[in-house]
């Protein structure tokens, strides 16, 4: 068994050291422990402190590119890597590495796919109310969206196993928090919390300067991963609540109809029955097609995966790689 850390940094050169130092090099159930860091395209000295405390390697971007991003390349280079597990932490010393043999016990012990460590379940030295009252709106957002009842969407601090990264397809740019819990849920993978602990943050944030550039940026993520898994039930709610608009306003006309015979006093109330009804019918039938397509993206992300799953066992026996290399 191999564990791959992967850590993604933006800037964080006077913590990323400490982070990799305090990672456990010795697991039980793990034969071998390998960090790797992608830098964001980092304009300070990331990359020379993360190479001095011992990262075994550094991929990245030229130019800061988001978490997403810098997520995805570090899941496609541990697979690389030949991971079968990989942890996911943060590069700013705010969890505790030491935790990392508890994270990824459940999955040694073949109880889970996915292990995310709760901060709310365990001790939290010092989160501003700001940040704590927007984890806990977007983790009720995901836990509405995704089914599971997640307590802590937000946590950086994750393991999973390799078929669970060979199947995750990360589509946004921002953050890749909600959409990853989303996916693993609709995948059927088995997700469980543990409690973990999280100290204060040494500088700013580099993630979120106000909380609400972040609900305009994450909302959408979850709202559209939600809608690409559920898409008959979105576009039929839509659709039928303008129907039945429709359907109330029209009876308006009718009742008047059948007592006088005519119309044309509601003739502006017709209308607009007539266009209420033909878009509420439209949304509903876009809704159908939304759910072929939906059919469509399951045959393609079972090919993805498959097509990943030949490309990254064959690029971890041949040693063969992406070259995303950063040497400093
Ligand atoms: N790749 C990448 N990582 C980032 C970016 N912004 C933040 N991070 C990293 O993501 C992790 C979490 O960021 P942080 O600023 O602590 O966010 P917070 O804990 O949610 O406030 C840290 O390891 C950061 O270095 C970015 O633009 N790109
Ligand atoms: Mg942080």
């Amino acid at each position: 068994m191999k564990l791959v850390v992967t850590i993604p940094a933006y800037n964080e050169e006077n913590t990323i050291g400490k982070v990799i130092k305090e990672i456990p090099r010795e697991i039980e159930g793990i034969e071998k422990v390998e960090v790797l860091v992608i830098n964001d395209g980092s304009t300070d000295n990331t990359v020379k402190v993360a190479k001095e405390a011992g990262a075994d390697r550094i991929v990245g971007f030229k130019e800061n590119k988001g978490l997403a991003p810098a997520f995805r390349l570090g899941l496609e280079t541990a697979l690389e890597m030949g991971a079968d597990i990989i942890v996911n932490t943060d590069a700013d010393f705010q969890y505790d590495q030491k935790q990392i043999p508890d994270l990824i016990r459940p999955i040694l012990d073949g109880e889970a796919d996915i292990v995310l460590g709760s901060r709310f379940k365990g001790w939290i030295e010092h989160m501003p109310i700001q940040k704590r009252i927007g984890n806990k709106i977007a983790t009720w957002v995901t836990r509405m969206a995704s089914g599971y009842p997640v307590s802590d969407a937000q946590t950086g601090f994750r393991a999973f196993t390799r078929e669970t990264a060979l199947r995750l397809n990360i589509m946004s740019d921002y953050t890749y928090v909600q959409e990853t819990i989303l996916q693993a849920v609709n995948n059927g993978m088995v997700i469980k919390e543990i409690p973990v602990n999280f100290r204060k943050r040494e500088g700013k944030s580099r993630l979120i300067s106000n909380i609400f550039s972040y609900a305009k940026r994450g909302a959408p993520i979850i709202l559209r991963t939600y809608r690409d898994y559920n898409p008959l039930k979105v576009f039929s709610l839509i659709g039928g609540t303008i129907t039945l608009l429709g359907l109330l306003m029209g009876l308006r006309v009718l009742v008047h109809y059948f007592k006088t015979g005519i119309v044309t006093p509601y003739l502006p109330s017709a209308v607009l029955t007539v266009v209420l009804l033909v878009v509420g019918l439209q949304v509903i039938i876009l809704g159908l097609i939304a759910d072929m397509i939906k059919t469509q993206k399951k045959l393609q992300e079972e090919i993805l995966y498959r097509l990943k799953k030949i490309e990254f066992d064959m690029r971890r026996e041949t040693k063969n790689s992406f070259n995303r290399d950063i040497n400093p």
